[in-house]
Formats: C-alpha cells, structure tokens, sequence
C-alpha cells in the first residue's frame, strides 16, 4: 500500500474533492506533505488529476482550517475540549426537543458527506432524530434526476450512467465535464474520454446556451435557449416516432410506447423550434443521428436539473436512450456492479413522496426530505408566527452560499435556540452556529468509498490510505455523528446504553461495515470463492482493483410493479402535455437577461476558496455576457455592474465573450465571502458575490422542489460609483 524510504512515505489514495474521485500519490516526508500526484495505475483515472488535487495538502496545513471545537462566546468563538462540546450539544438538543418536539430539530447534509464513507453515520444521526427537518444539498442539485428514475425504474437510486467509454454517439445536455469532471457518471478524465470518443470515429454534441470547455472538445455546439431542453427532447422524440419506430427488444421490456408515442406526436420540430431555440432542422438531424449511431448516450446533469422542468428533461433524456435501444446495452446508459451493491440494497427503500410538507403545506418531501429552499421560512416562519424549526446540525455545508434563501437563512440561522455546524471552517454558514466541530483532514481519512463506484464508468473498488497521521484527539465525521447520537437518547437509555452503543460504534465502524459489504457484495468471496474480494485484497492493490466494463443488468435491478421501464409516467405525461398547451414563456419585463450558472476548474462550490492557488489570478467571480448585449448596454469588459432579479441585487464585474448565448448571462456560485466573522481570511480577501441572492426559492422543479436557479430572469447595469 505505501513505499517506505527513511522518513519518506508514498501513499496510494483518491481526491475525494469531486465525484471524479481521481487517484493519487501523496507523497509525506517527516509527517509534511511534499508532494501530491496523479498515480498511473489508478484504475480508474490512469494518472489523470486536475489543478485542485494538490489542494488537499493546502487544505491539511492551512492554518485557518479548525483542529478543535469551537464555542460562541459572544462575537467571537473559544476552544473547548470534546466531552464538554457534546455534553453541551446534549443538553441543549434535548432541551429543545423537550420543548418544541421532535421535529424542531433540523440537519442539513452537505456536499463533502457524500464524499466519505462517514455519511453512513451522518444518516444514522439523521433516522435517530426522527424529525420532519431533514435537508440536503440533493434538493439543489440531482432530486429530479432521481424523481425520473424512481418514475421509469422504480427506484430513486436507479440513475443510470453514461458508458462514455464504449459509446459511438455522446450528446451532453447542461453538463460541463471538461471541468466538472463529471457527476452521476464518475469519469475522471472527461477531456480524455471525450477526445477518446472522436478518435474511436464517434461524434460528441454539445447543448448549452454557453460554448463552454466540453463544447470546444466536441464536433458540434447547440447553444440552446436556456429551459429549451424539454422541448427539443420532444422534437427528437417527434421524429424517431413519425420516421416509425418499434419498441426496443432488450432484456427489459418497456410500458407506455403508445401513450409516449401520442404525446410527442403533435411535437413537431418546427413547433419545437422557437420554444427550445434550436433550429428545425437541426432537431430533425440530432435525434436521426442518435437512432442511427451503432451507440448512442444522451448524459444531462446540473444544468438541466435546475429549472422548473428539471425532472421532466431527465425524463426524456432517459427516454431518448431508451427509444433508441440505448438503455442498458454497451455505450448507452447502464447501471455498475460496484462492490457493495447500494443500488440494489437501497432500491426497495423507497423513494416516498409528499409523506409529509413543510409547515406551510407548500413544499412536499421527496424520499423523506424537504427541499432546502424551504430551511429560512422553516425557521423563521411566515412572519405572523416563528417556524418549526428551533435547533439545527449542518454536517459538511454552506448553505447560506449555496442555497436560495431570498437573503434569509443568516437573520434565520441567528435566531435558532441551538445551532451545531460541522465543518473544518468559520464560513458563512457556520459562524452563525453556538459549536462549530471540525472533523480531521481529508488526508488524514483511511476510507473505503461506497457511493461513486455505483457511479462509475467501469466497476472498480479502490481504497483510501491514510496519508497523514490525525492530530492526537481529533474525530472522524462518523465519530462525531455516533457522538452526537448517543447525546440525543432520553436520559435512562443514554445511562444504560451509552458505553455499549460507544463500543458497538467501535465495532461498526465505517471501515468494518465496508468490508462485510465488499465480502458479501456481488464481487465478493461469499459469491465468488477464493478469487472473489476482501477489503484486505483490496487495500493491498494500490490503484485499486478493475472490475471490468459495466454490464447489462437492469433487469435484476428494475423494481416497478410491472419489471419494466416506464416510459411514459403518467404524472410526467400530464406536466408535458401542460407545457406543449402553454404558451411561450413569459418574459420577465424590465428583466430581460437569463441567468445561468457556470463552474470553474480551480473552484469546488463554495469552499477552496481559502487555498491561495485556487484564487489566484484573474476574477472568477463575473457575470459572463455577450458582445452585443453588453454593446445595447454601454458595457465594457472588467466593468462593474450591478445585476438584479425580482428579489435581489448583487455587484460583480462584467466578463465580456461571445462564448454565451444572446440574451443569457452566467455567474458562478458559491462566493460572497465579505461576512462579518468568517475564519477564512483568503477567502474573505477574494470574496466575489452570492448568486443565489438573485435567485427566487420559490422557483423550483415543479415535481422535487429542487432549487431552479437556471430560469432567473435579471437586468444588468453600470453599478453605482462606490
Ligand atoms: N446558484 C447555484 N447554487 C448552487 C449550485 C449551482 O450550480 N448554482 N450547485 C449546487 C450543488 S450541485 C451543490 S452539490 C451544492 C453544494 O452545497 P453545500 O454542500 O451546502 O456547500 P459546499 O460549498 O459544498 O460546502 C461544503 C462545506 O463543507 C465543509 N467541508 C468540506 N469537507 C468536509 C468534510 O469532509 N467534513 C465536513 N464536516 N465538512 C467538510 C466545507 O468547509 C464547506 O463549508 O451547491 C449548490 N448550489
Ligand atoms: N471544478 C469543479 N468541479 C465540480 C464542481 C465545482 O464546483 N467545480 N462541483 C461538483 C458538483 S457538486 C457537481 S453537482 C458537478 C456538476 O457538474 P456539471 O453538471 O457538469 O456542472 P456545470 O459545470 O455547472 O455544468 C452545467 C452546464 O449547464 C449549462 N446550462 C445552464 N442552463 C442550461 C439549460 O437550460 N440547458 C442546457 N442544455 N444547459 C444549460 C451551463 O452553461 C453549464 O455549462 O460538478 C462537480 N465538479
Ligand atoms: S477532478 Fe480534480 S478535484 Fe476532482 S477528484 Fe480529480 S483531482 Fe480531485
Ligand atoms: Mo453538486
């Protein structure tokens, strides 16, 4: 696992930054970190790594990153030692749940915890408070993914992936993998694998209102319209059935052909055409050229999950792959066979939907939880009288960058009984909190990965070695969590169990439960004898272990009623026919721009922005806009505007290029670093602006409630001199 030379140790592990999860070689010598490396015999990224990679070592020794927890005291915050910190979130959770019942505690789940396999823990927390309140960053991100396939494949956890590796035809719709890297597809590499495409005589396209990173890789760019997506999908769909198709023959049968085939009929392309911003012909051409490629995928993410019909598009993306004979066959869209089999253990969990809503009955929770947008109202309420939610655990989250809260979620989260962030820094989230509990480094993590191998562009099962040795004292997400569990248990249970449910946590840890996993898992020795896998065979194979291309196997895996894919929901069905009847979208009076997002490669949402190598150089944080719209406005590159929506403003400088669509502006997320009190100086001395002020937390995909940040129609102006 790890080359010994004298005081120098070279340790095989992935950036767990991203879902690429590429693997690297972190190099220590004398307990510092020297050097971090792309590692060549990775089996999934091949020595591919990205400029954020060597940020896991800035992000290990820097000094405004939390190594103990921290307590309010007034303005600013002291060190205190672990017993007391969740002795003190012991009595003050119980104290509040006593009071304003058990749904008055809320958690929010960030993005990092995904990363880590100490999210098992983070979702034991979570059944364990048994509260209404739960939120995570989901509802701003892949909900109307998962809403598709629960509809189509009975399960929300059935997204199928993108077998880019093997594909004839790749067309990419609101995703950026050239910097992304990819998501809901882990495909480290995505310039490689895209280059890799054209080369084997495949053809890549490109929908996006901006010519961005991936676009410039592939052999066409559509600048669509932004929200157009569902109606060009519609127009292809259109000419596959006029041009008279059959129901595909493959190992699972599909229901609904008939009832899909009257909806698209009227969709012609030429109706199609103004609504999606992409030429008739164009649309005629496109679906013709997926139904004829020996292969075909249509891969769509983020930017096509964020608008009001976020479920809809991935509806139809599914169901182009499927139409097209694409689904669960070689180069289209398949499902892993990773090493512990979440999909197939989750799949009959459930996805439930609208079991409950939030206090107002306006937001329904989707697989039992409540869409994020609704946290501020959650807290404060509607004005008249407070909300539910008095205390709140963030675990691995910023959501005042990160969410739409029409500028609320600060004045909520001050007026909260009790507020416990974990998180390994001051942010603008957890400065508001009365305990900040910072878990250790990333490197200091020994880990094995559950989720993104069900992800993955070929099965694999890698491991994470620990790089650095953690701090004496110093928790693990998963410890803090079963730390935090055991407080919340009413007073005889805790004095009973508390010493054996510590030991018990023990036992179960993370690591231990990956490795029953991996043993009875579908690779595992119980199934496959003595060449089958351990986590031990697995730790000693540094790079991991290739489990080979990903198979057909759906239909092990379908769990609707019937067995088989539902093409036409009828749910689905209804919102489509609305939005053929409807007329062309409003638009938005003295706002006449579309905002969009954008990422950036040396950004990761709204937290490596404290590592000076990630911000230096020119200003990331710009509204991008186009020549002739920044001309009709007497605009010029670098100027700083003002940018305003229905409910907000912000200042950014202008970025002038005719990479953008007419019409649309992008601005990143996850800046707006200037707060009172947060711990992260660089970050404070780059700050850039918070999109998501410009963004309506009403304006949600109309299934999920899943934030719909793409559809915000603002107006650009010179800013005011300062
Ligand atoms: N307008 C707009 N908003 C968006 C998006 C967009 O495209 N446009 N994208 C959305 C998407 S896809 C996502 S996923 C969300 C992300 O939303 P969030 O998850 O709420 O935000 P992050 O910026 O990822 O913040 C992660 C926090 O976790 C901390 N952290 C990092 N690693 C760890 C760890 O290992 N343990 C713990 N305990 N803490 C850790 C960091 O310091 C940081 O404070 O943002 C969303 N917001
Ligand atoms: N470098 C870097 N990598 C990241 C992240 C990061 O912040 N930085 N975040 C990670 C996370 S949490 C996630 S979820 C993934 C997201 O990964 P991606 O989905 O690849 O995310 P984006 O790069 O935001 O790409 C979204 C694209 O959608 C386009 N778009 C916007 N509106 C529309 C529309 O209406 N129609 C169409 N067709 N396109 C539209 C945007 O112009 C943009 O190019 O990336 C992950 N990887
Ligand atoms: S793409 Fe970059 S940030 Fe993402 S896992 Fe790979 S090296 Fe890390
Ligand atoms: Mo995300």
């Amino acid at each position: 696992m790890s080359t010994h030379t004298e005081s120098t140790q070279t340790v095989a592990r992935q950036c767990t930054l991203c879902e690429a999860h590429c693997g690297v070689l972190v190099t220590v010598e004398n307990d510092r970190v020297t050097r971090i490396e792309g590692n060549p015999d990775d089996v999934l990224s091949h020595g591919y790594i990205c400029p954020k990679a060597t940020a896991l070592a800035d992000l290990h020794r820097d000094p405004d990153r939390l190594r103990r927890p921290m307590r309010r005291v007034g303005d600013g915050f002291e060190e205190i030692g672990w017993d007391e910190a969740f002795e003190l979130i012991g009595s003050e959770l119980r104290r509040v749940r006593k009071r304003h019942g058990r749904d008055s505690v809320a958690m929010y789940l960030g993005n990092p915890a995904a990363h880590s396999s100490s999210v098992i823990y983070g979702s034991a927390l979570r059944a364990a408070l048994l509260t209404k309140h739960f939120y995570s960053a989901s509802s701003i991100d892949q909900f109307p993914q998962e809403f598709a396939a629960w509809k189509m494949f009975g399960s929300n956890v059935l997204m199928p992936i993108t077998d880019i590796d093997r594909t004839h035809r790749l067309l990419i719709l609101g995703a950026n993998p050239a910097v992304s890297n990819g998501s809901i597809t882990t495909m480290p590499d995505a310039r490689g694998r895209i280059r890799d495409v054209r080369r084997r005589g495949g053809s890549v396209v490109v929908v996006d209102p901006r010519r961005t990173e991936t676009a410039r890789l592939a052999d066409e760019h559509v600048a669509i319209r932004p929200g157009g997506d569902p109606y060009l999908l519609l127009g292809m769909l259109h000419t596959i059935f006029a041009d008279g198709a059959h129901p595909p023959r493959g190992p699972v049968d599909v229901s609904g052909w008939d009832e899909l085939a009257e909806l698209v009929a009227p969709c012609t392309p030429e109706a199609m055409a103004p609504r999606s911003g992409v030429d008739a012909d164009v649309i005629r051409r496109l679906a013709r050229q997926h139904r004829d490629a020996p292969s075909a995928v249509a891969y769509a993410r983020i930017g096509v999950c964020h608008h009001v019909t976020g479920t809809l598009t991935h509806w139809l993306v599914n169901t182009l792959n499927a139409v097209t004979a694409n689904l669960d066959r070689p180069g289209g869209q398949m499902f892993a066979t990773p090493p512990v089999d979440a999909a197939r253990m989750l799949r009959r969990l459930g996805s439930g939907y609208g079991l409950w809503s939030d206090s107002r009955g306006e937001r329904k929770a989707f697989r039992t939880e409540l869409p994020v947008v609704g946290l501020a109202d959650d807290i404060l309420g509607d004005g008249t009288s407070p909300g539910p939610v008095r205390a709140l655990i963030t675990y691995a989250g910023n959501p005042v960058l990160s969410t739409p809260q029409a500028g609320r979620l600060d004045e909520a989260l001050e007026n909260l009984d009790f507020f416990v962030a974990v998180d390994m820094y001051l942010t603008e989230t957890s400065r508001h909190a009365d305990l900040v509990l910072p878990p250790t480094s990333h490197l200091e993590r020994e880990e094995f990965d559950l989720l993104f191998p069900v992800f993955s562009v070929r099965n694999n099962a890698r491991y994470n070695a620990r790089a650095v040795e953690p701090a004496p004292g110093a928790l693990e997400d998963w410890q803090i969590m079963a730390g935090i569990l055991v407080e919340i248990l009413p007073v005889p249970l805790r004095t009973l169990l508390t010493r054996p449910l510590r030991r018990l946590v023990d036992v179960f840890s993370p690591l231990r439960l990956a490795a029953v996993g991996v043993a009875t898992g579908p690779h595992g020795v119980l199934r496959r004898g003595r060449r089958g896998l351990t986590l031990g065979r697995i730790r000693r194979t540094p790079g991991g272990v290739d489990l080979g291309p990903l198979e057909s196997r759906l239909s092990t895996l379908i769990s609707t009623p019937d067995r088989r894919v539902q093409l036409a929901p009828p749910e689905l069905v209804e919102e489509a026919l609305r939005l053929v009847a409807g007329g062309d979208d409003e638009t938005g009076g003295e706002f006449d721009l579309r905002l969009i997002g954008r990422r950036h490669l040396r950004s990761n949402n709204s937290w490596l922005h404290n590592i000076p190598t990630m911000v230096k150089g020119r200003d990331r944080c710009t509204v991008l806009m186009h020549p002739d719209d920044a001309a009709s406005r007497a605009l010029v590159d670098g100027q700083p505007v003002t940018v305003r929506s229905r409910i907000g403003s912000i200042d950014v400088p202008v970025e002038v290029s005719d990479e953008i669509r007419v019409g649309t502006v992008a601005i990143p997320h996850g800046w707006g670093h200037d707060e009172k009190g947060v711990g992260w100086a660089t970050a404070a001395a780059h700050p850039g602006a918070n999109v998501n002020l410009l963004h309506d937390p009403k304006v949600t995909d109309t299934f999920t409630g899943n934030a719909a940040v793409n559809a915000t129609m603002v107006n650009v102006a010179a800013a005011a001199a300062p």
